[in-house]
């Protein structure tokens, strides 16, 4: 094997966004590219003696070449051990817990998550440190500054590694180790959750299960999760096997993307728990019979109910949400007497919290759910985490949720997307909102009056980093929010992001529609910002 030193020049815009660097396929492909992201995650990293490296990523196209030159890049870096899923498959939480067990240097996970996969569709790449969870913000900017002076990088002419075979592997002296993907993961999860009392659950015929895994990375998780080890009939699993196209859909588990598993659990004779994960298993919907539950309502209820769980029996040590998800959790918190973080978008920002032991349940608006296990959101836990609680509880989801906002108060909460909007559009909507964010103060918008607007920062409280720009807020004198954020995920455009939420203590009008109970705000949204009179959108792509 010959290591080998190859010139090269800077690509411009490889700046990682809310979580990694995505481009599209044929961005990646270029001679390079790919190439040169992977140097500057080597360069802005330790790499001790004795590296190791874990390698996976969802499955979809690019991920087997993409690896290959990875597994050639790390060894020539000086990484003495690989540890990659065989097929070239991890889940994201399931990459951080393989991270943390084996005690890794870090992780690179393959994954543009929920957008679509296809030699014209998205690919993406992240870091993952030795804790589990994604490089925080000092680490990708230190990437980003790198990728713009970078001249050259170090590679190996090994040949391919057949990823398809498990075993380990020596190519003049590194080890690697293909790995089953599943098997870490799944005794993970057996060792949190009460397995026997939900598979009582899952086998009985007055109880049933089906998980869309939207042809994403999580199908052969939740196979042999639910329907192996707990029982679950056959079959409960569907779109199970992970393509490179994700079968061409979106795999973005919102009541658009996920329309399959919608139809099915509004369908007569509907089972009685629904869940959809994306494409690479960090996030889930979660439905009952007939009934949607709002990932921010997921979290306050298993924050709520965390002490049915056998890990998590003795207490939580606290909770954090990203600022735009709604504050139920907070109610949750506050009557634990536990604290409650308040976040920038990403799950970068939980790292520290959990790592810090000031946190075990964290959450976003968006569908990501998790807890101090690993440092990734993970979709499958929150499944099972749902599942434990109903076996504990012997409830069904709808009447653990409703019996919940009679304790708690419902907070009534929807994200409206504009996707692929002009960037220019974009950047002068959010220029003339700031402009203006003062002077909204005391002004009337479809019959709401402001209170308080402000721009969203963040100081980290255990490494006191500072994230400016996080969002734009303004809050109504009846208790409403309305949040403004440009997505940090998308590869055309700009998409915008607005999330509204309205506190209900009044059982009596806790049965709306979320879009008929938020209807004020949703107009008033639209005036404060122009969004049709800039964009020229009538409705969002997408509303949650
Ligand atoms: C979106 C979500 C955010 C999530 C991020 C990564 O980011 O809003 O909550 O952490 O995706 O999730 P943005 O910047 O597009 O709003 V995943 O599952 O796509 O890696
Ligand atoms: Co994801």
């Amino acid at each position: 094997m010959q290591k080998q030193t190859i010139n090269t020049s800077p690509f411009e815009g490889q700046k990682p966004g809310t979580s990694g660097l995505r481009k599209k396929v044929r961005v990646f492909q270029q001679p390079g590219y790919l190439e040169n992201f992977v140097q500057s995650i080597f360069n802005s990293i330790e790499i001790p003696e004795h590296a190791s490296l874990v390698i996976g990523g969802d499955g979809r196209y690019y991920n087997r070449e993409a690896i290959q030159i990875i597994i050639r890049m790390a060894i020539a870096n000086g990484f003495s051990r690989l540890i990659v899923g065989r097929g070239g498959i991890l889940s994201t939480p399931a990459a951080s817990c393989i991270i943390r067990k084996y005690a890794a240097t870090g992780g690179v996970i393959l994954s543009a998550s929920h957008n679509p996969g296809g030699p014209d569709e998205d690919f993406g790449i992240k870091f993952n440190g030795t804790n589990g969870g994604p490089a925080p913000e000092a680490l990708t900017s230190k990437m980003y500054e790198h990728t713009q002076t970078i001249d050259q990088y170090q590679i190996t002419d090994a040949d391919d590694i057949n990823l398809d075979k498990d075993g380990v592997i020596d190519v003049d002296g590194a080890s690697i180790k293909i790995i089953d993907p599943v098997a870490d993961y799944a005794d993970l999860m057996q060792s949190i959750f009460d397995f026997s009392a939900m598979s009582r659950l899952l086998s009985s015929d007055q109880f049933s299960v089906c998980f869309d895994a939207m042809h994403a990375v999580t199908g052969p998780y939740a196979t042999e999760i639910l329907e192996k080890r707990l029982g679950a009939p056959a079959g409960s699993v569907f779109n199970a096997t992970p393509l490179e196209d994700f079968g061409g859909g979106h795999p973005d588990p919102n009541q658009v993307h996920a329309a399959e598993l919608i139809a099915r659990m509004n369908a007569e004779n509907a089972p009685d728990f629904g869940a959809a994960s994306d494409g690479d298993g960090d996030r889930i919907m979660i439905l009952g019979k007939g009934f949607y539950i709002n990932p921010c309502d997921s979290l306050a209820v298993l924050a709520a109910n965390a002490q049915l769980i056998p890990a998590y029996s003795g207490g939580i040590a606290g909770v954090a949400r990203s600022m735009p998800t709604s504050r139920a959790v907070d109610r949750v918190a506050e009557a634990l007497g536990k604290d409650c973080y308040e976040t920038p978008t990403g799950w970068k920002f939980f790292g520290n919290l959990l790592d810090d032991g000031r946190i075990t349940f964290c959450g976003e608006e968006s569908f990501g759910t998790g807890s101090d296990h690993v440092r990734e959101k993970d979709g499958l836990w929150a499944c099972l985490a749902w599942l434990n609680v109903l076996a504990a509880s012997q409830q069904s989801v709808e009447s653990i949720t409703v019996k919940h906002w009679q304790q708690y108060g419902r907070d009534y909460f929807t994200r409206h997307d504009f996707e692929a909007i002009d960037s220019e559009v974009a950047n002068r909507l959010f220029s003339e909102l700031r402009d203006n964010l003062t002077g909204l103060v005391g002004k009337t918008y479809a019959e709401l009056t402001i209170e308080k607007t402000d721009e969203f920062s963040y100081v980290d409280p255990v490494d006191h980093s500072r994230s400016e720009q996080q969002g734009i807020r303004i809050y109504t004198t009846d208790g409403g929010r309305i949040v403004y954020r440009l997505s940090g995920t998308g590869t055309e455009g700009a998409t915008l992001r607005v999330y509204m939420d309205r506190y209900e203590p009044s059982a009596e009008r806790q049965q709306l529609d979320p879009q008929q109970a938020l209807a004020s705000l949703i107009k008033a949204a639209d005036e404060i910002a122009g969004i049709q009179r800039l964009t020229g959108r009538s409705s969002p792509d997408v509303i949650t």
